[in-house]
């Protein structure tokens, strides 16, 4: 057995292609969520270069307290969130993480392969314990572990996320190559592929441009969420934090300006152009003309997504029949890398499911 992480040659290459992700479902889906992941998840859908399956990480919810009623609620929400961003469950696999127990039991032999050195490092966890670490669950603390379960139980070789999960994916890699070393089996798990791309991987507190935007801020006026009608979405960018100056003319003139960078970011992503483009079009304008055309684009590209998610939620029975039949797709893929996992481990396989 060996302590230390070998990272071997990329072992997607030896995989099917197949992306995998998750979001937690632990209130409104924003804008962040929506640029840094779920927008990334459609494209990779209709690229249709290779299965995608897209979970709800309700396990993940749970590291910390959820009210049960509201996690429910969540749960069924985030899936209408998913369909109305435009993830569909003929050509997704969209499904309940808990649903699924093979992401509990792959995440269980992982604790066993991960080591405490690995996770002490991991800043996610630091910055969410913070200075109360000692009251944190052990399910927090261990929360990258069942990550890495979530992706490799069903050998996905891609993960679209945002770039706070960079560290997390790396997690993912070592754990992968460190059983696939102590068990013998050189390409049995791949190495998955971090996909973090686009205008805005780190969409940044409209109140704040050194915090990335976050559920969890106390300030609503932080993130745009994608339930908010119009007014809320323009008074929110009218009074988002920025400084004096106008738009400067080059990418480098935003360099120590990270109010004006996070604004043009999100633009740039909305617009689905880059930031060096929005630069060259808006050179020399002052933020009352940019504020109210990021505003424009923003409730156009948002708003129809807000109305989407309210006829999905109208029927709630035919949201746990999407989520039941993509449990079961989801099994029916990871059920037998399970059961290799086991064999490897010389864990007994005839159990019941
Ligand atoms: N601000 C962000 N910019 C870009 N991407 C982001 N993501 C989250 N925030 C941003 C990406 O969204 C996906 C799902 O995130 P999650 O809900 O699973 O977890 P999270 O990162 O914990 O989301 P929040 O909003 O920050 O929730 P709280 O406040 O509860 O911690 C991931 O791919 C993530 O990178």
């Amino acid at each position: 057995m060996t302590d230390m992480p070998t990272q071997a040659g990329d072992a997607a290459a030896t995989h099917p292609r197949r992306v995998f992700s998750g979001v937690q479902p632990t209130g409104n889906l924003h804008l962040g969520n929506y640029l840094g992941a779920v927008k990334r998840f459609v494209e990779m859908q209709d690229e249709g270069l290779g299965e995608t399956l897209y979970c709800m990480v309700d396990l993940h919810a749970i590291t910390t307290w959820q009210d049960p009623a509201e996690l429910t609620r969540s749960i069924r929400e985030l899936a209408a969130a998913f369909m109305a961003c435009g993830l569909d469950p003929k050509k997704s696999i969209l499904f309940n993480q808990s649903q699924v127990a093979a992401h509990a039991e792959l995440g269980w032999i992982f604790n066993c392969v991960a080591r405490v050195g690995w996770l002490n490092r991991m800043t996610q966890f630091k910055e969410k314990a913070g200075k109360n670490r000692e009251n944190a669950s052990v399910g927090l603390y261990g929360y990258p572990v069942l990550m890495a379960a979530d992706i490799l139980a069903y050998q996905a070789t891609h993960v679209p996320v945002g770039e706070d999960q960079k560290q997390h994916l790396e997690l993912t890699r070592d754990i992968a190559t460190k059983f696939n070393n102590d068990f013998g089996c050189p390409d049995f798990f791949p190495l998955p592929e971090p996909i973090i791309e686009g205008a805005a991987t780190r969409v940044m507190s409209l109140r704040d441009g050194s915090k990335k935007m976050s559920k969890s801020d106390a300030s609503d006026m932080s993130r745009i969420n994608l339930t908010d009608d119009s007014d809320a979405i323009a008074q929110k960018i009218r009074k988002a934090r920025t400084d004096p100056d106008p738009l400067p003319g080059s990418l480098e003139g935003l360099a120590e300006r990270p109010e004006a960078r996070n604004l043009v970011g999100i633009y740039a992503a909305l617009a689905d152009t880059t930031a060096e483009a929005v630069v060259a079009e808006y050179a020399g304008a002052q933020f009352g003309a940019f504020k109210p055309a990021l505003a424009d684009l923003a409730v156009e590209k948002l708003s129809p997504i807000a109305g989407r998610m309210r006829e999905f939620l109208a029927d709630p029975a035919e949201i746990d029949r999407i989520l039941g039949d993509g449990a079961e797709r989801a099994a029916a893929i990871a059920n037998p890398i399970i059961d290799a996992t086991y064999d490897k481990v010389g864990l007994l396989r005839s159990r019941p499911r």
